[in-house]
Parts: structure tokens; C-alpha cells; sequence
């Protein structure tokens, strides 16, 4: 027997003792990595006259062959007798229940939204949207609320920087500039019934005050529109939203630069364990402010004030939503604290509160 064939017969059976692929690796390392015994033999083919390499070359790159082969074959079944290990080791109860998906849970504002949407919906109200990036013009002058007038100053407004000669730009402070844009969108010669819903600004944060917050506000723009037509539709939305029919409406006189006359809306609450609940008579509760849009606004918007009439209404959502649905600090609707949206949020698909639409 050669040295050749001695150090096959010693590496194929190394290879066959290996008893894991650690073992097995460092045999192959021995035998063909750089410092390997097979790479050494094939260094000295160099050292040889060409008849010695002649025999020697086939024999060596024979070996090499082999060894290789035994490895790969080797590693196939070391890799077999792992995945049968694993198969007969681990188990799958394939009858076990399933992990629950966590579900998410509608927003009281979202949800709020949501009714005002199909009450308003049902008095033929589309749902207008608008930018919440203003400029001046639309956010206060086309509500006749000029340059010098107090109400720039009480509506606590967070400006942006200036530029030379640019629009002065905001973050709106009420959505009343997109019923202005959709008075100019509509041309000053088609009725308007719009709600808009959204976002709005004020540099303000206490327990009734947030720096954003949303409001909905309505328009109705059309001929031969009086107080009467405001009242009716207050009325109705109120007992539609709060789901009951013992609401009952105080029209107070007031102030805004975009109505006249303007009018606060009280509406009667009963005391419930101490709690006030909109409906019933024991007190009064603010709840709008509307009044018949202001002849300077139905200009702005591209209208004849002498031929077009309207009325608008204003109110917070996130009030509304806490007088419906009882929360008492307004700062929670937007602390994004799971354990309260879990308390106050609303299934997504079974909404048994939604407020069925007028006349539901
Ligand atoms: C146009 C014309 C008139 C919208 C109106 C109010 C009265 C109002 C406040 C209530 C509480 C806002 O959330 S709040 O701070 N709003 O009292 N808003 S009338 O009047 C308009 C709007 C747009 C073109």
C-alpha cells in the first residue's frame, strides 16, 4: 500500500466518523484547507520532473476528488440527521386556536365625525374640506374681520414667518375659509348646503382648551333664507345627534364679525347621578354659536347679498363628542392613551351608537 493510498484510506475514514458537521468541517480543513495535507501533495507536483507529475498529478487530483466527494456526501447525511432530529423533536398543534389580531377602535372624534356627516347628509349637507395652511385673506378679511378688528387678536393665531411682500400666512383658527372657497368654487349663483368638519388652531391649552381641536361648521346659502330655517335645522341635528326627542333650543343674541345677527344656541340638559345629559329642562348649556351670514361675507364669496340669504353655525367636535358621550377633559381625546381609547373608542365594524341619521 502506497503513502497515497494509506492517507485516503485514514481521511475517508475520518469523514465517516465524523459525528457532526463541526467534526466534519475540521477534517476537511486538515485535509484541503491552505495548510491542508491533499494541498500540501499538490504543492510538490511543482518540485517534479514532468514524467514523475505525469503519474503523480492524476493520482493526487484523485484523492482530492474522493475526499471531496465523501465530504459532500457526508454533509448531506450529517444535514438529514439534523432536519429527522428536528422533525421528531419539535411539534406543531396544528388544532391550537389561533393568537387574537389586535384590533384597532375608532376615535370618538372620528366617530363623531361620522355622524355629522349622515345627519347632515339626510338634510341634503354635502361635506366640504379645505386646506389647514391659510392665509389671512380667506381665515379672517373675507370673514369681515379686517386688518385692525379685535377678533385677529382673540383668535390666539399661530403665524408663520413672514416673507417680503408674501401672503401672510396660518394655521386656520376656524374652518370658515372653506366655506368661503366653496362660494367662490360654486361662482356666486348656486345654492350651498355644506358642513366642514376639521382641524383648526389656536395658541391656547388648559382643560377646555387644546392647540388643535375640531370644529365643524355649516353654511346654507340660498334665496329667501331666514332665522326660522337656522332654528328648524339646529333643532333637528341636535335631536338626531343626542338621540333624543325632548331637546329643546335657546337662541341667545351675541357677537361674530361673520354673522348678523349672531346668536349663542343653549340647549336644555337634565342632571343624570349628578351628571349633566343634554335633553330635559333642568339648565341651560352652550353648546353653537350661528347666525344669518353677514352681508359683507356673502360678498366676499362672490354672491349678491342683495339676492342670496344664509345662515352659518359653529361648534367644537371634541365638545360635542364629550357631551354625548360623557368624557370630561378634553386634553385625553389626543394623549393617544390606549387604555382610554379602549374605554371611550368604538368597534369598527358594530357602531350600535352611531346615531341612526334625522328621523332614525
Ligand atoms: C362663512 C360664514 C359664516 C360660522 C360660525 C360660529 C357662529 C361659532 C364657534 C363655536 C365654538 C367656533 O368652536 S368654536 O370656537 N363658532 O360660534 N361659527 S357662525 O360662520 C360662518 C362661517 C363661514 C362663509
Amino acid at each position: 500500500m502506497t503513502d497515497l493510498d494509506q492517507l485516503r484510506d485514514h481521511l475517508l475514514a475520518a469523514v465517516e466518523a465524523s459525528g457532526g458537521l463541526d467534526a466534519l468541517d475540521t477534517v476537511r480543513v486538515g485535509a484541503l484547507g491552505k495548510q491542508g495535507t491533499i494541498t500540501g501533495l499538490l504543492k510538490t507536483l511543482g518540485g517534479m520532473s514532468p514524467e514523475q507529475r505525469l503519474v503523480e498529478g492524476p493520482r493526487i487530483q484523485g484523492l482530492r476528488e474522493a475526499v471531496t466527494a465523501a465530504i459532500a456526501d457526508k454533509k448531506a447525511a450529517l444535514d438529514r440527521a439534523d432536519l429527522d432530529a428536528r422533525l421528531a423533536r419539535e411539534t406543531l398543534d396544528m388544532t391550537l386556536p389561533a393568537d387574537g389580531v389586535g384590533a384597532g377602535s375608532v376615535h370618538p372624534v372620528s366617530q363623531v365625525m361620522d355622524e355629522l356627516a349622515e345627519i347632515f347628509a339626510d338634510l341634503g349637507f354635502a361635506v366640504a374640506t379645505g386646506p389647514e395652511i391659510e392665509d389671512d385673506w380667506y381665515n379672517f378679511t373675507a370673514l369681515n374681520i379686517p386688518e385692525t378688528h379685535p377678533a385677529r387678536a382673540m383668535h390666539d393665531t399661530f403665524y408663520f414667518p413672514e416673507g417680503e411682500g408674501e401672503r401672510k400666512m396660518l394655521l386656520r383658527t376656524h374652518t370658515s375659509p372653506v366655506q368661503i372657497r366653496a362660494m367662490q368654487a360654486a361662482g356666486g349663483n348656486k345654492p350651498i348646503r355644506i358642513i366642514a368638519p376639521g382641524r383648526t388652531y389656536r395658541s391656547d391649552s388648559d382643560a377646555t382648551h387644546t392647540p388643535m381641536f375640531h370644529q365643524v361648521e355649516g353654511l346654507v346659502i340660498d334665496k329667501g333664507i331666514t332665522l326660522g330655517h337656522l332654528k328648524w335645522t339646529l333643532e333637528t341635528f341636535l335631536k338626531a345627534f343626542f338621540e333624543r326627542d325632548d331637546i329643546v333650543l335657546r337662541l341667545r343674541p351675541s357677537y361674530f364679525p361673520f354673522t348678523e345677527p349672531s346668536a349663542e344656541v343653549d340647549v336644555g340638559f337634565s342632571l343624570v347621578n349628578g351628571k349633566r345629559v343634554i335633553g330635559g329642562s333642568d339648565g341651560w348649556m352652550e353648546v353653537l354659536g350661528s347666525g344669518m351670514v353677514h352681508r359683507t361675507v356673502i360678498e366676499a364669496g362672490g354672491y349678491d347679498p342683495d339676492e342670496w340669504q344664509g345662515f352659518a353655525f359653529g361648534c367644537g367636535i371634541d365638545r360635542l363628542a364629550m357631551l354625548k358621550y360623557g368624557m370630561d377633559d378634553l386634553r385625553a381625546f389626543f394623549d393617544g392613551d390606549i387604555r382610554w381609547l379602549k374605554h371611550y373608542g368604538f368597534a369598527a365594524l358594530d357602531v350600535p351608537t352611531l346615531s341612526g341619521g334625522v328621523g332614525a
